[in-house]
């Protein structure tokens, strides 16, 4: 091919040169690299073309309308993210507190696509849109759009660059504050990490674009959150220290979660440096009343600004977020109105009419969250594989108290191990683990202890009674012995020791915080090890990704050695490939874009490969794919 570069350069076709010509004409050598990146694309759509995309089903690409993208004046804007960063933490807050209406945080570029899509949003969807929220965004206080499972599902399924989507996302939207979600000693992943991996973590977050961080622990052990609350702080950032909310505190039965409980540990929060209290109720659990009554006595006990976090499953949240509103809570979490409602958060929209004739009024204009939602209803449709297949109000979520993105996975797991039948009596087992378990809070990753341990004795035909006769043979999940070893932490009230000690037969617990045992990670022994494994020097981002994720990063990395940068293709094209005939235009880099069309696609071959014939820029090219089919 470089040969092909020489004889089709316009200089050597016209006689003009002379030894020199190969060293000083750099262009050839583009010509190449930008050759093998076609290639390796065109490999990636001949493979999804032929073979399909995991979790998709295998059919004719469908015909999806092109998603409306609002035009906007073209203006420059200044709005929270100019606050923090000209007037400070103390500034910002101030201003927080200053405000008569209530504040909007947006969910729709993560816990939204989350809770309804399997957190399956691509980054191209986003940055599409990007300008328009920008400006039509510009009253928010901020968009939530990175950390819980977006990270691991980046690398994991759409094989893109997590800190990419933070970076760009960041330049095209300079004036809304970034807020993501982070798992407290967890980060974003599922157990705990040694200290000097949070730290960096946040400390390349927060150089990356991410202003607020809404810290939480799945146990809410106030412990395990300091070390990321004092990181925050010390990068001049805004640590948002989120109770999660469980239980019901109108029901005197239930009396382990008490509002005097979360008053107790607001107090704490409050002590080991927020700067915001979030109010987390992951499964939408907290009901109106309650929401008034626990936010009325919080403003009473704290100064600081609260946020209140809820999820629509069961139909209420418009509902509960009016009291919440009346009972004083600064900032609220909302998704835009066609990403909203069921496991998702309330819609903007629908809050933003709810409140009519009511003295606090959300900061919003509605014609422009109108305009933002249709193009966001139009996306939606690109993923509607992953759709949970939940289409009505969940009143059940009261009863079982499954987190919002629970639900649906948990329903996999069941139907995986052959329980697809039984998923009732699984809703029930949950609780009802739960309540073995002590009662505790369950949020990832506590929640999917509580989902193994549920499976596990609808399994085994277990129950309360005979699992004290049994267990003792028994080879409990890995995550509950980790679990009851202390590993996730200490749950509030302790852990009910008669289980425990069956659970670990002889194994010791810990009930010190797991960072404290944990080995700091030496990042420069770790460069070298992923380099040898990668062939490229890894970058501190790609270094940290690599610390929380080992196998999710070496795995995304071969891919992108195989395919390139596939994140530049739209998603109809990456999630189906191209149809005969069918011609797209690929911006590979700012100025440079591929026209890529299928011309045939030919019979098996004896090695069971096909060969795929294209047309790059008007050019014939073919490539061999293996069919998997
Ligand atoms: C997460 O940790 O990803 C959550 O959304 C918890 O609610
Ligand atoms: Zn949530």
């Amino acid at each position: 091919p470089f040969l092909e570069n020489v004889v089709n350069h316009e200089k050597f076709l016209s006689g003009q040169f002379d030894t020199s010509f190969i060293d000083t004409t750099p262009e050839l050598f583009e010509f190449k690299e930008r050759k093998d990146r076609a290639t390796k694309l065109l490999n990636y759509i001949g493979n999804v073309t032929l073979n399909g995309f995991p979790g998709i089903e295998k059919r004719p690409k469908p015909i999806f309308v092109q998603p409306h993208i609002p035009t906007v004046p073209e203006k420059k804007v200044t709005g929270t993210k100019q606050i923090l960063d000209e007037e400070g933490v103390a500034g910002l807050i101030q201003w927080i507190k200053a405000q008569d209406d209530v504040l909007l945080t947006d969910t729709t570029f993560r816990d939204a696509h989350q809770s309804l899509l399997a957190t399956r949003v691509r980054s191209k969807d986003m940055f599409e849109i990007a300008d328009a929220t920008s400006q039509l965004m510009n009253d928010f206080f901020s968009l939530e759009m990175w950390g819980g499972a977006t990270f691991d599902v980046a690398y994991r399924f759409l094989k893109e660059d997590p800190w990419d989507r933070l970076e760009t996302l960041r330049k095209k939207i300079p004036n809304i504050l970034f807020q993501m979600l982070f798992r407290g000693s967890n980060a974003v992943g599922y157990s705990n990490y040694p200290d000097n991996v949070i730290r960096e973590f946040i400390k390349l977050s927060a150089q990356s674009g991410i202003d607020v961080f809404r810290i939480f622990d799945s146990l809410n052990w106030v412990k395990a959150m300091e070390v990321a609350i004092d990181e925050v702080r010390l990068n001049g950032k805004v640590a948002e220290a989120a109770i999660c909310y469980t239980g019901d505190i109108l029901d005197d039965g239930r009396a382990k979660y008490t509002v005097q409980y979360y008053k107790e540990m607001a107090k704490q929060l409050e002590q080991a440096g927020a700067h915001i209290l979030a109010i987390k109720d992951m499964a939408g659990l907290l009901k109106p009343n309650a929401a008034y009554r626990l936010i009325s006595e919080l403003k009473e006990t704290t100064d600081l600004p609260i946020h209140l976090h809820t999820h629509d499953t069961s139909g209420n949240g418009i509902f509960v977020y009016a009291k919440a509103i009346e009972a004083g809570v600064d900032i609220i979490d909302t998704a835009l109105g066609s990403m909203a409602g069921l496991t998702s958060q309330p819609s903007a929209n629908s809050l933003y009419y709810a409140l009519s004739g009511e003295k606090r009024q959300v900061r919003a204009d509605i014609e422009s969250l109108e305009k933002l939602s249709y193009y966001w209803a139009d996306v939606r449709k690109y993923y509607v594989d992953f759709e949970s297949g939940m289409n009505a109000p969940h009143s059940e979520v009261y009863v079982h108290e499954m987190p919002g993105g629970q639900y649906s996975n948990l329903q996999q797991q069941a139907k995986a191990v052959g329980l697809g039948d039984r998923w009732e009596q699984v809703k029930k087992m949950y609780s009802r683990v739960n309540l073995m378990f002590g009662d505790i809070v369950k949020v990832t990753p506590s929640s999917k202890v509580v989902g193994d341990m549920a499976l596990f004795m609808v399994q085994n035909d277990l129950d309360e009674e005979n699992i004290f006769e049994r267990g003792k043979t028994l080879d409990f999940p890995d995550s509950v012995i980790e679990f009851f070893q202390g590993y996730l932490g200490q749950p509030y009230g302790g852990f009910p020791k008669k289980l425990q000690k069956l659970i670990l037969k002889d194994r010791k617990p810990i009930t010190v915080r797991p960072g404290e045992l944990l080995e700091p990670v030496d990042f420069s022994k770790l460069a070298v090890e992923l380099e040898e494994k990668v062939g490229f020097k890894p970058t501190e981002k790609d270094l940290i990704s690599y610390a929380l994720y080992p196998k999710v990063f070496e795995e995304y990395a071969k891919v992108r050695a195989q395919y390139g940068d596939i994140s530049v293709l739209d998603t109809p094209t990456f999630l189906y490939g191209l149809r005969l005939g069918e011609e797209i235009e690929v911006e590979i880099e700012k100025g440079k874009t591929l026209i890529i069309k299928l011309v045939s696609i030919g019979e098996p071959q004896h090695d069971g490969t096909r060969v795929i014939y294209f047309e790059i820029n008007g050019q014939p090219r073919e490539i061999v794919v293996q069919d998997m089919t």
